[in-house]
């Protein structure tokens, strides 16, 4: 069962049309705490204003097979924010339409097992909310002056192999990559990483990665740390 429209559409002016429709969806802005204070469109919450970015919730996937290498992906470049870049598996938000995103821990992994479904056509019976270890939050800002993310942002790995089907809509590249090859994937790729995963790669990843059979120990479910 796929939740997503037809693949066939290939025509650039619907990609686009179809990313910006789906800058009228509703993101929940927080305050630095992650407590909800209100929505604003997705729109709204990626275009700099008066030179402010909203705080908005986010999540990013990182998703392992069984060999412990990790699923990257590389956007599309119908994307309006961030379009060619390699980045990590899928990043989105909770969003206000989908009944139970804003429920805490468990509606965002409620986000994420929709967009997984989405941008990489990873069977939703594929992804019980069981399997989803939430790491820690991060908190950052980045803009390039017109768009930007202002995001607390919860990181999740997922370790199983899955049946992936890229959405070309979302998605240009798929490819694993092991944990001694990832330095030098970065330094040989021609386009930029975006910069969350620029970030977390400089800052985290690595520690995270090196306890992929020990998650438990480097989860942090309390403090929120501002990049
Ligand atoms: C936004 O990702 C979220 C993070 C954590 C950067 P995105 O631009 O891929 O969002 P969407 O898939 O909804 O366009
Ligand atoms: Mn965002």
């Amino acid at each position: 069962g796929r939740s997503f429209s037809s693949r066939a559409a290939s025509l650039d002016n619907l990609d686009a049309q179809q990313q910006a429709a789906m800058m009228n969806e509703n993101c929940f802005l927080v305050d630095e705490t992650d407590k909800i204070i209100g929505k604003a469109s997705k729109k709204n919450c990626h275009l700099v204003n008066n030179g402010e970015l909203l705080l908005h919730r986010a999540f990013s996937v990182f998703l392992f097979n069984k060999k412990g290498d990790l699923l990257l992906q590389k956007r599309s470049p119908y994307k309006i924010t961030y379009p060619n870049c390699y980045t990590n598996t899928c990043c989105s938000h909770p969003i206000a339409e989908v009944a139970g995103e804003e429920n805490g821990t468990e509606g965002v992994k409620r986000a994420a097992i929709r967009r997984l479904n989405y941008e990489l056509g990873i069977p939703i019976e594929s992804m019980p909310l069981e399997k989803f270890e939430y790491i820690t939050r991060i908190l950052y800002k980045f803009s390039d002056g017109t768009w930007g993310e202002h995001e607390l942002d919860y990181i999740f790995f997922f370790k199983d192999d899955v049946e992936v089907d890229p959405n070309p809509n979302e998605i240009a590249e798929v490819r694993y990559i092991g944990k001694n090859e990832v330095d030098s994937f970065v330094s040989d790729i021609k386009e930029p990483l975006s910069p969350w995963f620029r970030l977390i790669l400089k800052e985290k990843l690595k520690f995270w990665w090196e306890h992929l059979d020990n998650l438990d120990a480097i989860k942090d479910h309390k403090n929120i740390s501002k990049f």
